[in-house]
């Protein structure tokens, strides 16, 4: 077996050009490169205590996203789920209501915000084995969605905050957020 500490890669920090750029389409899910980069984002995103994590965060300009939503201390009833690896993610529904609550970014380090995103979501994606689904998310999975399909897009959520002055330190934000 690999050792897993060889699949870590670098993580691009706000400011690299490749996280302003709208990513290409996954051509064949069943490339083995393709393969090798999903495990390795995988192992990088748990290395980092993420939740979520978009191939252009690790210098790969192609669309790809894991999403890995486990209860923490701000989402305590975040959904456990197994970390889901999404080729070619579209958004095909979006709800009009909107909710407000904090994000932030292995890409964006010691910065938290609170971003509106929509509330209930469609996605059709394609697996890692090539298979095309379509589902429903809601809540804290659907703003993990919408968060890395913005990567794909070359959008940071940073961009997406209603007021610059909510842009607060990891500090702070533990302060404002504090039971
Ligand atoms: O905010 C983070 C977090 C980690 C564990 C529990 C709760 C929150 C770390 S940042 C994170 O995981 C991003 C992943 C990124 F940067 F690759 F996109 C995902 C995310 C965090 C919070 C809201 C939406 C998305
Ligand atoms: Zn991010």
């Amino acid at each position: 077996m690999a050792d897993p500490s060889q699949l870590l890669l670098p993580i691009a920090s706000r400011g690299e050009p490749i996280l302003q750029q709208r990513a290409q389409e996954v051509a064949d899910p069943h490339d083995p490169d393709i393969q090798t980069l999903i495990d390795a984002m995988l192992a990088t995103m748990l290395a980092a205590n993420g939740i979520g994590i978009a191939a252009p965060q690790v210098f790969v300009s192609i669309r790809i996203i894991i999403v890995a939503s486990r209860p923490n201390p701000r989402y305590p009833d975040a959904p456990l789920m197994e970390p889901v690896a999404m080729l070619n993610p579209e958004i095909l529904w979006q709800s009009a209501d909107m909710v407000t609550d904090w994000e932030g970014c292995l890409s964006v380090p010691d910065a938290r915000s609170p971003v509106p995103r929509a509330a209930e979501l469609r996605v059709r994606y394609l697996t890692r084995y090539g298979e095309t689904v379509e589902a429903n998310y809601e809540g804290f999975v659907a703003r993990i969605i919408q968060h890395e399909c913005d990567h794909l897009d070359g959008v940071l959520f940073v961009e997406r905050v209603e007021n610059e002055s909510s842009i607060v330190s990891e500090s702070v934000f533990l302060k404002m957020t504090a039971a």
